[in-house]
């Protein structure tokens, strides 16, 4: 474990907290290390079926921490990028498990594109989203000029991308970029809610849907079809699926176990 990352799991549900509140949780490559670390070891880890990502303190992150950056030691942009940003972003969207974001606060920069990552977004109220890059000079990374055009459409992710204003919950939530927004002092329980929803459903099957609709964006609605086609094969013959025929017949909630 490392100072500035929290990892808590409870029954099937992961919890990690980016903990430097004093840098509004800015990530050091300490920290990025541990994050795609753990992130790699929950998704080999059947015991953990859903990830909840948050931020101690005031922010969710404040993305690069820039006081790091100006030391002797860092790293070229691109290779910071290259090495230990993209396998985060990569870890967040290969993993079968959904991975919630629980924005509490500002994401700015890379930290808002963690955010951008994740399956699911639930803001606190106080939350906002910051394109800081250009601010510093800088373009938008870590994913988020592929996210924001598919979460929000070209225009608006024009709009965040070179303008940069900050964008409150509440038009989060009006531009589709959270689908939930909920008091500061609600955000733990309501993610938790989520989450244990999600570790209630199928493993397996919701694994395949977040990769069926990661996939959807690269093809056209024939092989769409066809990929879902074969998913489904896959889904259907799984012990999940009797267990949900099941389940139904005896009216009853199913108990599924990833077989
Ligand atoms: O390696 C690479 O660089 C490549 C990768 C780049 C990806 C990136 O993420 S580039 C973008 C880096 N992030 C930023 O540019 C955001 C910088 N921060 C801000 O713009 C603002 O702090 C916020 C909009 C996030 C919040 O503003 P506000 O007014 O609520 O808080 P504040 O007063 O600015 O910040 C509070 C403290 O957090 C302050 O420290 P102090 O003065 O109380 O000791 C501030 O310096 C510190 N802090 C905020 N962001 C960072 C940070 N410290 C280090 N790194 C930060 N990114």
């Amino acid at each position: 474990m490392v100072d500035g990352l929290r990892v808590e799991v409870d029954g099937a549900v992961a919890t990690l907290t980016l903990d430097r509140p004093e840098a509004l949780n800015a990530l050091t490559v300490p920290v990025k290390v541990a994050l795609r670390e753990t992130l790699e070891g929950i998704a080999a880890d059947r015991s953990v079926r859903v990830v909840i990502l948050t931020g101690a303190g005031r922010a969710f992150c404040a993305g690069q921490d820039l006081a790091e950056r100006e030391g002797p030691d860092a790293a070229p942009l691109e290779t910071e990028l290259r090495e230990r940003f993209n396998p985060i972003i990569r870890a967040v969207r290969s993993m079968g498990q959904p991975v919630i974001a629980a924005v509490n606060g500002v994401a700015a920069g890379a930290g808002a594109s963690l955010a951008f990552a994740c399956d699911l977004r639930v803001a606190a109220a106080e939350a906002r989203f910051v394109l800081a890059f250009g601010r510093i000079g800088l373009i938008p990374d870590s994913g988020a000029t592929w996210f924001l055009p598919r979460l929000i459409g070209a225009s608006r992710a024009a709009e965040l991308a070179l303008v940069g204003d900050p964008v409150a919950a509440d038009e989060a939530l009006r531009i589709g970029l959270v689908h939930r927004v909920v008091p500061g002092d609600a955000l733990g329980s309501e993610a938790r809610a989520l989450a244990d929803r999600l570790a209630a459903s199928a493993p397996v099957a919701l694994a395949m849907t977040k990769a069926a609709l990661e996939h959807a964006w690269e093809m056209d609605l024939e092989a769409s079809l066809s990929e879902e086609a074969r998913l489904q094969g896959v889904a259907g013959r799984s012990a999940d699926h009797a267990e949900g025929l099941t389940a139904f017949r005896e009216k009853r909630p199913p108990r599924f176990t990833g077989e």
